[in-house]
């Protein structure tokens, strides 16, 4: 009970923030747009991670209140750094599975666009193969509504949750982040290469792009490149980065 009050006071106080890694687009090796990621510094607990907060908040049922607040927050920032930048970067949030089930989610979505005025094609919403799991119509329904305005969706951590290739081939997403446990197992072991491979192949087969997650070795940028991986994400770029040091070292040389 103590958490659940401290995470519900940090998020009316603003005290959470994001943080955004950026992601490179390997055509051009130029940033295109960034992750956002949620950080949460408790004075008395600490800098508490959100693999261990996130599920706990989805327990106790601040998931969707912290996911709105999340999707306001990061396209209020993209909106504002494209417009100082004169830039099309696109945002990546995060959204649990358990909100996006929730009836009202489009519309909600639909007001925080309206209330930032952000460009919906710089939007990208990242679910994870959980959602997939208690799939139902209403689930693939609300992923059409919000692509047909223009967001972009995208799942993630692809390889390592529940999901059938049966699965992957009902739901109507455009991009396919591969998990950072793939792309670790990249060099030198050889099957890890051809894991990355089939999946991109398959990814491609099915029209959708490839992020690659977790990248830390040129090595393995380079396995990627060679194997048409569209887009990536990782230490060998950039953790990470708090608002202010995104726009110093990031924008100021995009
Ligand atoms: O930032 P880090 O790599 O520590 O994130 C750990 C996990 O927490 C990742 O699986 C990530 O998807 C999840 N996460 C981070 N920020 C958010 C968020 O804003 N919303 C949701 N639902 N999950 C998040
Ligand atoms: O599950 P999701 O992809 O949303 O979470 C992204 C998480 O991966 C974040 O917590 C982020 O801090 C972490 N991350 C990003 N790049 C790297 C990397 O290159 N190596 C490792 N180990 N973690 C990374
Ligand atoms: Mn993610
Ligand atoms: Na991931």
């Amino acid at each position: 009970l103590l958490l659940e009050t401290k995470l519900h006071q940090a998020l009316k106080k603003d005290i959470l923030e994001l943080h955004y890694q950026p992601k490179i687009d390997l055509k051009t090796d130029k940033v295109v747009g960034m992750e956002a990621l949620l950080r949460w510094y408790d004075p008395e607990l600490g800098q508490m991670p959100p693999d261990r907060f996130i599920p706990f908040a989805e327990e106790c049922g601040l998931i969707n209140d912290i996911g709105v607040w999340v999707l306001k927050k990061a396209c209020a920032q993209a909106r504002a750094w494209n417009q100082t930048y004169n830039l099309n970067l696109r945002v990546a949030v995060n959204i649990s599975p358990i909100h996006i089930s929730t009836f009202g989610f489009v519309k909600m979505v639909r007001g925080v666009i309206a209330e930032t005025k952000i460009d919906p094609h710089t939007l990208e919403i990242e679910i994870t193969e959980m959602s997939m799991l208690d799939y139902t119509e209403d689930l693939i329904n609300t992923i059409e509504q919000l692509r047909s305005l223009g967001i972009t969706i995208s799942l993630d951590d692809f390889g390592t949750g529940y999901s059938s290739l049966n699965y992957l081939k009902k739901f109507p997403v455009d991009v396919l982040k591969i998990d950072r446990a793939f792309v670790r197992d990249i060099v030198p072991e050889k099957s890890g290469i051809a894991m990355i491979s089939a999946m991109i192949s398959l990814a491609h087969a099915l029209n959708l792009q490839v992020v690659a997650e977790g990248v830390e070795e040129e090595a393995e940028l380079k396995v990627l490149r060679e194997h048409g991986c569209e887009f990536v994400q990782g230490y060998y770029f950039s953790k990470p980065l708090s608002v202010e040091e995104f726009t110093n070292s990031i924008l100021k040389n995009v």
